[in-house]
């Protein structure tokens, strides 16, 4: 990773002001909504560090329209980032990984946005300390404003379109990266004043480190040319780091290079992970570090979603390393090796 180490001090919401004032048409919104979505990501980070202590681990009892069984904090961290958004009056609907359909915001008819989000990403991991995170997305609105959004087609827009869209993990330190396309910007929250400081400006992945992140437990459910690409990382030496927390993993990717990957297989052609909640905010933010992101064939962003909780195969990192799945893909019949 490269960056430029910041030679102020700068809260998120300085430093997104400050670039808003160079832009003359600018309209405060984005100082807005990233400020909401800091604020929730700060609740959300007290509730996971006390969780053990404040009965917040567990399940509720219920299952998502994914038929995943619903984690406490899951819950906790859905009605937080909607709590933060309704007042901003910016957003004319909310679409959760957490939440069957669209909802709508209450006084949202004049919000120019759409906001996205896995409220608690990798949640299965709460109950051991592993890191958790947020990811978010958010897009201008197609229906026109003073309308009530037709919610989906404001919602099923290809990645290339984002607005903005970030991650904040929830670690041994809790950070918030964004990206508006104009390169990745890393925060650290400081938590005794409660305020999200500039770490990283212009966050740049080199393809440092080779290193791939997979779960090779499903691997024999998976297509020959991914055991194949596996093998040949395996031959040149590569490590294996998996936590099974996609912003984990992510992250970590991010800053000191390599590649995850959750192919599609056998019994789930196209994998686990979200287009709209994962795959697209995540791909928006590693192209903008130089990397890439790509299903096998398509580069992420250009995915024109047909569904809100639609699925994809995902390999994203440094992007000699995605090219090299790609090229491997292009080759060799994917029917054919099943
Ligand atoms: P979640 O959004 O319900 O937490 O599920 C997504 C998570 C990702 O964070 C992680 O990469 C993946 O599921 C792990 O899945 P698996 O246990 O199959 O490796
Ligand atoms: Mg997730």
């Amino acid at each position: 990773m490269t960056s430029q180490t910041p030679d102020r001090l700068s809260t998120v919401t300085q430093f997104i002001l400050e670039r808003e004032r160079d832009r003359p048409n600018a309209t405060g919104d984005f100082t807005a909504l990233l400020n909401a979505i800091a604020l929730a990501g700060k609740r959300i980070s007290h509730d996971v560090n006390r969780a053990g202590i404040a009965d917040i681990i567990g399940l509720t009892g219920e299952t998502n329209i994914q038929d995943e069984q619903v984690q406490k904090l899951d819950m906790i961290a859905n009605t937080q980032l909607e709590r933060a958004l309704a007042p901003t009056g910016l957003v004319c609907a909310i679409g959760s990984e957490e939440e069957d359909e669209p909802v709508q915001l209450e006084n949202g008819e004049n919000g120019r946005y759409v906001v996205l989000y896995d409220p608690l990403d990798g949640s299965s991991n709460i109950d051991v300390g592993a890191p958790i995170g947020t990811i978010f997305s958010i897009y201008k609105r197609k229906t026109p404003v003073g309308s009530t959004s037709n919610s989906l087609e404001d919602m099923l827009q290809p990645g290339r379109d984002l607005a903005a869209s970030g991650y904040m993990i929830y670690g041994s330190s809790t950070m918030l990266a964004y990206t508006t396309g104009e390169g990745v910007h890393l925060f650290t929250l400081d938590p005794e004043i409660g305020e999200f400081i500039l770490t990283n400006s212009d966050l740049k992945d080199d393809g440092g480190a080779k290193v791939y992140s997979a779960n090779e437990g499903h691997s024999l459910t998976w297509d020959k040319v991914d055991l194949e690409w596996v093998s040949q990382l395996k031959e040149e030496g590569y490590s294996s780091r998996y936590i099974g927390s996609l912003v984990a993993d992510f992250h970590r990717n991010l800053l000191r290079g390599g590649i995850f990957a959750y192919p599609g297989n056998s019994a789930a052609p196209n994998g686990k992970l979200r287009l709209l909640y994962e795959a697209a905010p995540l791909a928006f933010i590693m192209e903008q570090a130089g990397g890439s992101a790509t299903d096998g064939k398509r580069r992420i962003l250009d995915i024109q979603p047909t569904e809100l909780h639609q699925r994809t195969p995902l390999y994203i990192g440094s992007a000699s390393e995605v090219e090299r799945i790609i090229k491997m893909r292009a080759h060799t019949s994917t029917t054919a090796t099943r």
